[in-house]
């Protein structure tokens, strides 16, 4: 496919010295105690995510994180993640060990320091003394995933010794022993969460190979090898990518049709921030770029993304000028036009990074905009003018853009304009709720004219409103924007949901706070979902990231035994509920085959009454996962589709984006 590694290729070979090891006069003393792991057991949301199982993967991710931190220093190669039959896991590295010298005025190791503290010490500290790159709890992870867990041990291989200790939920069990000898070094953390602090200790291996790979793309080289015991035959993936980001991109356009097969590729050290950057464009028309910093995927991107995109834009404008592609008449490229079709990974490791919120990731250091910036206006540069005929391509298309976007734009101003002379912003079929406050409110997007109907009878006027949509609504995936403005439904949703779309998106202006998809609970209900949940990532996916759309859920069946009604909404809802009567009851069950089946008291007590339905979040874990499924199950591309139904087809119910 591509060649990113040879002839006039275009990694630089600036001298990457960023991870070289300057932890050598690293010694326990560097570590300061600030508190022990009281808070943590008290109010552990203020240190991990949720106690839910987001929570749950979270500590594998922090023991993993500390892990990779050794390969970035340059010393291990190999990571291996065991998830045991009793869910407990075991993460091991073949790094230097953690340090087991005892601290000179503490008089514990620091192992145990780090095991058993919040503190400020080592890689953590400002002092530059140990690591230079941290994500995550600020280096408090080990001792936040401790006092989380029921048992945590901790073994260490260093200076021809096999050192070991034990916690219970943060408490000391079992002091630092040497337990064997061993010309090996490394560590193994072996911890079994609290079923007192977590909802759910069963680990999704899914959620955690996703995360796996994401890290092994980021670190290439490194070999991460996620091992799950509890299934049969023993399952176990090993990631290693030489090709870092470049394999990344790779991978996010398989399923694309890339528009040249190179992948441009850099990397280099500018204000003391280590740069890569990888790209490609493709053949569609979404913009897929993924920032990382230290290892954590910025979801709202932040200065380095600011500077990426200020020098992919110039520098392409830039070189349509001086070789005559951009005529003297053409205006210049918009960062719109430029990013259409491309798939870019930047991933920055800086030494003190700043987020500017807490639950959000995006970056704030300022110093990272120009040093992404002059990384790229430099070898992006030297790429296109190696590769002339990418440059054309990526010009070209660009031009295209550029051209659909002018026409998108008359059709939207005409949009406007009609909806100006009608007088009413809001769509005609909606029928909308009287509150005015939108965190109060809810809109449900209901499938078919009938079931629409029946929704408006059931509803609260006050709170909800409804919002039918007249058949299967569009595939953006598959239509150009102009075509997509065109598409009544789509109007009708894009204005009542009231905060625009891509650059217009304004969340403030939101008009719901739960935006509920209601379908019917069958294969076409599912293709509708599925339809409606694509417009919505594509165009407005911060409604999603902020926790707004939902998915009601129909019952499947109704049993009803001397007038006494139950609904069950799943198939072994229903084996169970079924099972309950005695031996000569004979309860009347109906399945249900769509909303329009129900009158509106039931629709009302199954579906939308607050207080007794169960509604489905919508939720993503990897943006980069998303954006695959989606680009698989509704683009352009047969074969991928194909291979997702059958790779899906036993737990494609189960599927949560
Ligand atoms: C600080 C200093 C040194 C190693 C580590 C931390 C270390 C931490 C972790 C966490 C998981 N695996 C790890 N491996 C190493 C090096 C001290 C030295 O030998 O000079």
């Amino acid at each position: 496919m591509h060649d990113n590694n040879a002839g006039n290729n275009i990694v630089n070979n600036e001298e990457i010295n960023f991870t070289e090891n300057t932890a050598a006069e690293y010694s326990a003393d560097q570590i300061e105690v600030l508190e022990g792991l009281d808070p943590v057991r008290k109010r552990p949301g203020m240190y991990i995510s949720s106690t839910s199982i987001r929570g749950l993967h979270q500590l594998v991710h922090e023991i993993m994180d500390n892990a990779v931190d050794e390969a970035l220093a340059g010393i291990c190669t190999d990571i291996f993640i065991t998830i045991h039959a009793d869910n407990s896991v075991t993460v091991s590295d073949n790094g230097r060990g953690i340090p087991v010298g005892m601290h000179k005025t503490k008089g514990v190791s620091a192992l145990q320091l780090v095991y058993s503290t919040l503190h400020a010490g080592g890689k953590f500290g400002g002092d530059n003394s140990g690591y230079k790159v941290s994500g995550g709890l600020h280096g408090v992870g080990a001792a936040v995933v401790n006092a989380l867990s029921t048992e945590c041990i901790v073994t260490v291989k260093r200076e021809g010794k096999i050192h070991q200790i034990k916690f219970s939920r943060g408490d000391l069990v079992s002091p630092l022993a040497i337990i064997g000898d061993s010309d090996e070094t490394g560590t193994t953390v072996h911890f079994k969460p609290d079923p007192e602090v977590f909802e759910d200790i069963v680990f999704d291996f899914d959620t955690l190979k996703q995360r796996v790979r994401e890290t092994a793309f980021l670190t290439k080289g490194l070999s991460l090898t996620l091992k799950d015991e509890r299934q049969d035959p023993e399952m176990e993936r090993t990631y290693l990518y030489k090709g870092g980001i470049s394999e990344f991109v790779e991978h996010v356009n398989k399923n694309k049709t890339p528009i040249f097969d190179k992948i441009f590729y850099t990397e280099a050290v500018r204000e003391d921030i280590h740069v890569e950057v990888a790209l490609q464009y493709n053949e569609n028309f979404t913009e897929t770029t993924y920032s990382f910093v230290n290892n954590i995927n910025t979801i709202d991107g932040g200065t380095h993304m600011v500077g990426f995109r200020a020098a992919l834009t110039k520098t392409i404008n830039d070189y349509g000028r001086k070789f005559g592609l951009l005529k003297e008449n053409d205006k210049n490229l918009s960062g719109d036009d430029v990013r259409e079709g491309l798939t870019a990974v930047i991933s920055i490791k800086i030494q003190e990074p700043q987020f500017e919120s807490q639950t959000k990731v995006k970056l704030g250091n300022s110093i990272a905009r120009t040093a992404v910036e002059s990384v790229m206006n430099e070898y992006f540069k030297y790429f296109l003018e190696e590769n002339p005929a990418i440059g054309k391509s990526i010009i070209d298309k660009a031009l295209l853009a550029s051209r659909a976007r002018e026409a998108a734009k008359k059709a939207r101003d005409l949009v406007l304009r009609k909806s100006a002379l009608e007088g009413n912003r809001l769509p005609g079929k909606l029928a909308d709720c009287t509150e005015k406050d939108p965190a109060k409110c809810e809109i449900f997007l209901v499938e078919g004219d009938s079931a629409g109907g029946s929704a408006i009878g059931a509803r609260t006027s006050k709170t909800q409103a409804i919002l039918g949509l007249r058949g299967k609504p569009l595939n953006v995936e598959k239509a150009r924007f102009d075509k997509i403005l065109e598409n009544e439904e789509i109007r009708a949703m894009i204005t009542a949901i009231g905060v625009g779309i891509k650059d217009d998106f304004d969340i403030a202006k939101l008009r719901y706070h739960k935006i509920i998809i209601m379908a019917d609970a069958d294969v076409d209900g599912e293709h509708i979902r599925t339809l409606l949940l694509t417009f919505i990532y594509r165009f407005m996916p911060q409604l999603i990231d902020d926790g707004y759309v939902y998915i009601a859920q129909p019952p499947l069946f109704k049993i009803e035994h001397r007038r006494q009604i139950k609904y069950a909404y799943s198939n072994d809802e229903y084996q169970r509920l079924i099972k309950e009567y005695p031996p000569d009851a004979r309860p009347t069950v109906s399945r249900y085959k769509g909303l329009g089946e129900m009158n509106k008291e039931q629709l009302w007590e199954t579906t939308m009454d607050p207080e007794r339905r169960v509604l489905k979040k919508v939720t993503i874990d990897s943006h980069f996962e998303a954006d695959d499924i989606f680009t698989r199950l509704m683009g352009e591309k047969v074969e991928p589709r194909r291979e997702f139904i059958e790779e899906y087809a036993a737990t494609v119910r189960e599927l949560d984006f």
